[in-house]
């Protein structure tokens, strides 16, 4: 394996993933991306082309993919609609990206016999209770709650599907929430920041109780590059770093990291159907492959955040009057 066909490589996960091969290993990199408004090419502007390369398209567009798809030796597949709240406001997208995407991908991946590593999302099991003792596990059933879940849920099933009866040579990984660099300033811990930077108070779903399982970029990607490189074909594995914090304490820590007093936020509509608490036993990945978390400690982690969106305001502004724009028309 030499060259990897990364799809979504210009978006949050997908360019921390790229900077990582890049300066973890001997790969070849090439970056599929259609530069949706979540897409940003300076995201990849600090890398020499000599083992990289980028190309603008749709992942549906199944000429383009076919072509980019035979000359490789894997695909990463990251690219998708992300964004709950926009799924919420406008489906449509996310059919076309996460499904008949995912699909024109995995047709190609099968007509070459091309290795294929399907990224997902721990919310394709739905929610947990606040006091359940259990997390998800690769066992527990599907049980999407929004349009960009359920989306992701379907595209899951379709690469189970050409495993089964195609006998594509793929893996799948549900990972829950990641936080660090280069992420859009509509997601929650960014906007925050960003809002704070702006002299504009947090603003908190509800009652903030909702528990994310909290991971850093760096850690979600060397668990990728460990089942690529060592995962069983046709298995899933769970990624997680056992970082559960509510919403209302992630907001209380960047407001103290930032100066200001723990409770200058203000409360505001909440989701429709927002899950309350996503958890993830990542022990199948842990024992099976020999992967553990490198960032342990969340609030160091979000400290590291708050200065990399302090240092790099020139990438974050063009994205910030746009993303609070559309909240706006939903009070939130
Ligand atoms: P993102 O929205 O930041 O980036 C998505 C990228 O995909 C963008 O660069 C966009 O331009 C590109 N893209 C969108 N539609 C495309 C299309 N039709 N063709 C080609 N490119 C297209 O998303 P992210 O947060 O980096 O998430 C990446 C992947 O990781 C997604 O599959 C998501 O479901 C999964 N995931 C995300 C998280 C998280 O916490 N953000 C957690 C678990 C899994
Ligand atoms: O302004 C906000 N205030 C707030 O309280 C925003 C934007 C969010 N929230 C809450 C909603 C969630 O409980 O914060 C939590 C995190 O919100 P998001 O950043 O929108 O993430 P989430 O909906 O949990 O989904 C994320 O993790 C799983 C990613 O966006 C998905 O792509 C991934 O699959």
């Amino acid at each position: 394996m030499s060259n990897i066909l990364v799809t979504g490589g210009a978006g949050f996960i997908g360019s921390n993933f790229v900077h990582y091969l890049i300066r973890e290993t001997h790969y070849n990199v090439t970056v599929l991306d259609k530069l949706t408004y979540a897409g940003n090419r300076a995201s990849l502007s600090d890398l020499a082309e000599d083992r990289f390369s980028f190309v603008e398209g749709d992942i549906a567009d199944a000429v383009l993919v076919n072509r980019l798809v035979r000359d490789a030796d894997a695909v990463v597949h990251y690219a998708a609609e992300s964004h709950n709240d926009n799924s919420l406001n406008d489906p449509r997208p996310f059919v076309d990206t996460n499904i008949l995407g995912t699909y024109a991908l995995i047709e190609a991946a099968r007509r070459h016999d091309v290795r294929f590593h399907h990224i997902s999302t721990d919310e394709v099991y739905g929610d947990l209770e606040l006091d359940d003792p259990d997390r998800f596990t690769e066992t527990t059933p599907y049980n999407p709650s929004s349009p960009y879940s359920s989306t992701k849920a379907g595209s899951d099933l379709l690469v189970r599907a050409w495993v089964r009866s195609f006998g594509l040579r793929a893996t799948i990984s549900n990972c829950s929430n990641n936080y660090g660099p280069y992420q859009h300033v509509e997601k929650f811990i960014p906007r925050q920041i960003t809002n704070v930077m702006d002299g504009v108070r947090p603003r908190l779903y509800g009652e903030g109780l909702n528990v994310r399982d909290w991971i850093h970029a760096d850690d979600h990607s060397s668990a990728v590059l460990t089942i690529l490189e060592r995962g069983r074909l046709g298995e899933t594995y769970l990624i997680g770093a056992d970082g559960e914090q509510n919403n209302k304490a992630v907001i209380e820590s960047i407001l103290e990291i930032m100066g200001e007093p723990a409770d200058a936020y203000d409360h505001v509509v909440d989701r429709p159907g927002h899950d309350l608490r996503y958890a993830i036993d990542s022990t199948k990945l842990r024992t099976e492959l020999g992967w553990f978390p490198q960032y342990s400690d969340f609030r160091a982690g979000l400290e590291a955040t708050v200065q990399w969106y302090r240092d790099n305001e020139p990438w974050w502004r063009p994205q910030k009057a746009a993303a609070e724009a559309k909240y706006q028309l939903t009070g939130q």
